[in-house]
């Protein structure tokens, strides 16, 4: 990991569906931390695929999510989210430390 990476772990996300005709999907990704940018990739080959990335200035708001017990229709089971321009980025983390790890760093 790279002096400028806060933090680095292949989490899922949800699409965020930034259009009507978007499809409403969940995919890996290796989410990376720096101090001015929240950034995923696609790992693929032994490399990594810049997908998307929000600018931290930008965020408005960073929170744990709590789904009353509905059902999770991805294998990571803690989700959080991060509340950006006009859209909401879902993401889910393996455990309850991840989770906090995230929201955590992300806030501070
Ligand atoms: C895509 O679905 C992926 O889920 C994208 O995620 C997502 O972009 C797209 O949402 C969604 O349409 P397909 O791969 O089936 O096309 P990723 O970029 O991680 O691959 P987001 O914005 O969630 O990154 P829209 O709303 O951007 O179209």
């Amino acid at each position: 990991m790279s002096a400028d990476r806060l933090l680095e772990e292949t989490l899922m996300k949800r699409s965020q569906q930034k259009r009507i005709t978007s499809p409403l999907n969940y995919k890996e990704r290796v989410f990376v931390l720096t101090k001015t940018k929240l950034t995923y990739y696609e790992f693929r080959a032994e490399k990594k695929f810049k997908k998307g990335s929000i600018d931290l200035q930008k965020v408005r708001c960073v929170e744990i999510v709590k789904n009353g017990g509905g059902v999770i229709p991805c294998q990571n089971k803690y989700p959080f989210q991060v509340v950006h321009d006009s859209s909401t980025l879902y993401v889910f983390s393996p455990s309850p430390e991840s989770r906090n790890i995230w929201v955590q760093i992300i806030k501070e």
